[in-house]
C-alpha cells in the first residue's frame, strides 16, 4: 500500500490511488456461507418461501431472545416496520423527530400523511435534545420519535418522561442499535415498540429486512396483522394492512449473520480504537467517541471537522474519494434540507443550529469486517496530509 508522507503522495495531486479496489462505507458482514447455503437448501425442499415460513419464526424467536424482548415481528425493511409501528401506535397530526438521520424516519411519518416537525440535537451525542423537544410541541402533536443514531441510545427517560407529561406516544427508531444498551440494558424494550433495520449496509443484516419490537402482546398482534394485509387466517381480512413481510431466504441471511455478530462487534470496535488512535493527534479532528459504559455495535465511525482545520470537510471527502476511499457525509445535509421537508419548513434551520453545525462537519469512515486493517492507518495519513494540502 502506498505510503502518504506529503501532500505529494495524495492522488489529488496527481500520485496513485491508495486502493485499487473502492473502500465502501457499507460494506456487507456476512457469517458463515456453509450454514446459510444449509439454510437455503432446506428451505428450497420445503418449498415455502414467504408468508410466516419456519425461518422467519425462528429468526424472530431468536431476535427476541437476544434482546430480552416479548415480541419481534420481522418485516421486509427497517421503512415499512417504522410506517406499520407508526400507524399501529395510532400516531397522527404532528410527530417529532430530529432532522439529524436517515430520512426515511422523516418519510415513514410523511407517508402515513403525518407531518414530521423536527426537534434540535445534543452537538455531543448526535441524539435528540429533550429541551428543543420541548418546544416542538403543539395541539396538534401526537407523539415523538426519537432515533438512536450512530448505535447510541437516546435520551429514553427524558424522552419518556415528555411523552407522558404530554399524553404523548413514544416509539424509537433503532436502525442503527442492533445489540446497543440503554443504562445496561438491550435497546428494543423502550418507548411503545422499537424499530430495527436489517438492511445489507448495517451491522448486522438480512440482505434488507427489518422488525418491530415490543413487550405489547396487543400491539405486536396488530402489527402482525397489519404486515400482511389485516388477514387474522384464510380469507378473513380483520384489519387494514399491507404486505411488510420478511422473507425465508432474508430470514436465513439473519440467523446466519447472528451467530457471526459478536465477531462483527468486536472487529468494529477494534476499528474505532484503532482510527481514535490513527487520528488524534491530529488537531482540529476527532473521532466521535462512544459512552465505555455502554455497548454500541461501533459499527459507524463517525469524524468531525472542525473549523479551525486547515481542510474543509468536503475537501476531505474530494482527497478520500480520489483515493478510492468513498467515505460519506451522513446525514448531511439534514431530513430539513431536503426537497420534501425544505418545502415545507423552508425556515427550519432557524431553530436547528446544533443540526445544521453537525451536518457540516461529519465524514463517515469506511470500516466493518471487509475493512483490511492496515487500511485504516492510510486513511488516516490522507486526513492528516489534507491540513498541509490545504494550508
Ligand atoms: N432509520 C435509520 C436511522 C436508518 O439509518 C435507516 C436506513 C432506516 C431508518 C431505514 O431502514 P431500511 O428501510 O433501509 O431497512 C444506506 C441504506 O440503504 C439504509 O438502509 C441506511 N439506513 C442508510 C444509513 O444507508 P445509502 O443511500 O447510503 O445506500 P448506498 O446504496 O449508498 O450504500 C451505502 C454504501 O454501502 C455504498 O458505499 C455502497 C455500499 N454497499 C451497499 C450495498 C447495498 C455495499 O458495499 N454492498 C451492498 O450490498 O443508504
Amino acid at each position: 500500500m502506498k505510503q502518504i508522507r506529503s501532500p505529494a503522495d495524495l492522488a489529488i495531486n496527481g500520485a496513485a490511488p491508495a486502493f485499487a479496489e473502492p473502500l465502501h462505507v457499507g460494506r456487507p458482514n456476512v457469517g458463515n456461507r456453509e450454514t446459510f447455503m444449509r439454510l437455503a437448501g432446506e428451505m428450497f425442499d420445503r418449498q415455502w418461501l414467504s408468508n410466516n415460513g419456519p425461518l422467519v419464526q425462528e429468526f424472530e424467536r431468536r431476535v427476541a431472545s437476544y434482546l430480552g424482548v416479548k415480541h419481534c415481528v420481522a418485516m421486509c425493511n427497517g421503512t415499512i416496520a417504522l410506517e406499520i409501528a407508526i400507524c399501529a401506535l395510532g400516531m397522527t397530526g404532528e410527530v417529532i423527530v430530529p432532522s439529524w438521520t436517515f430520512v426515511a424516519t422523516a418519510h415513514a411519518l410523511y407517508w402515513q400523511g403525518i407531518t414530521p416537525v423536527f426537534a434540535d440535537i445534543d452537538p455531543h451525542t448526535h441524539n435528540l435534545d429533550p429541551d428543543a423537544v420541548r418546544r416542538m410541541i403543539t395541539p396538534r402533536t401526537s407523539g415523538i420519535i426519537g432515533v438512536h443514531l450512530w448505535g447510541r441510545a437516546a435520551p429514553v427517560d427524558e424522552l419518556q418522561s415528555i411523552a407522558d407529561e404530554h399524553g404523548l406516544k413514544l416509539m424509537f427508531d433503532a436502525a442503527h442499535a442492533f445489540g446497543s444498551t440503554y443504562k445496561g440494558q438491550t435497546i428494543g424494550r423502550f418507548g411503545a415498540c422499537e424499530v430495527l433495520s436489517f438492511h445489507a449496509t448495517k451491522s448486522f443484516n438480512t440482505f434488507e429486512g427489518g422488525a418491530a419490537v415490543t413487550d405489547d402482546d396487543e400491539l405486536a398482534e396488530t402489527m402482525r396483522l397489519m404486515r400482511n394485509f389485516g388477514f387474522a387466517g384464510y380469507d378473513n381480512v380483520v384489519h387494514p394492512g399491507t404486505n411488510g413481510k420478511m422473507i425465508e431466504i432474508c430470514a436465513a441471511m439473519g440467523l446466519t449473520n447472528l451467530d457471526a455478530h459478536e465477531d462483527v462487534i468486536a472487529s468494529n470496535r477494534r476499528n474505532h480504537e484503532a482510527y481514535t488512535a490513527a487520528l488524534e493527534d491530529i488537531p482540529g479532528i476527532s473521532v466521535l467517541a462512544y459512552d465505555p459504559e455502554e455497548r454500541n455495535s461501533y459499527h459507524y465511525i463517525v469524524l468531525e471537522v472542525d473549523e479551525e482545520f486547515a481542510a474543509t470537510r468536503d475537501q476531505i471527502i474530494v482527497a478520500l474519494q480520489a483515493e478510492n476511499i468513498l467515505a460519506r457525509k451522513y446525514f448531511w445535509p439534514g431530513a430539513h434540507k431536503m426537497k420534501p421537508y425544505r418545502d415545507l419548513f423552508p425556515h427550519a434551520q432557524l431553530v436547528l443550529p446544533n443540526t445544521e453545525k453537525v451536518a457540516k462537519s461529519v465524514v463517515v469512515l469506511p470500516t466493518g469486517t471487509a475493512l483490511p486493517r492496515d487500511a485504516i492507518q492510510t486513511i488516516s495519513d490522507v486526513i492528516g496530509s489534507c491540513a498541509s494540502r490545504w494550508s
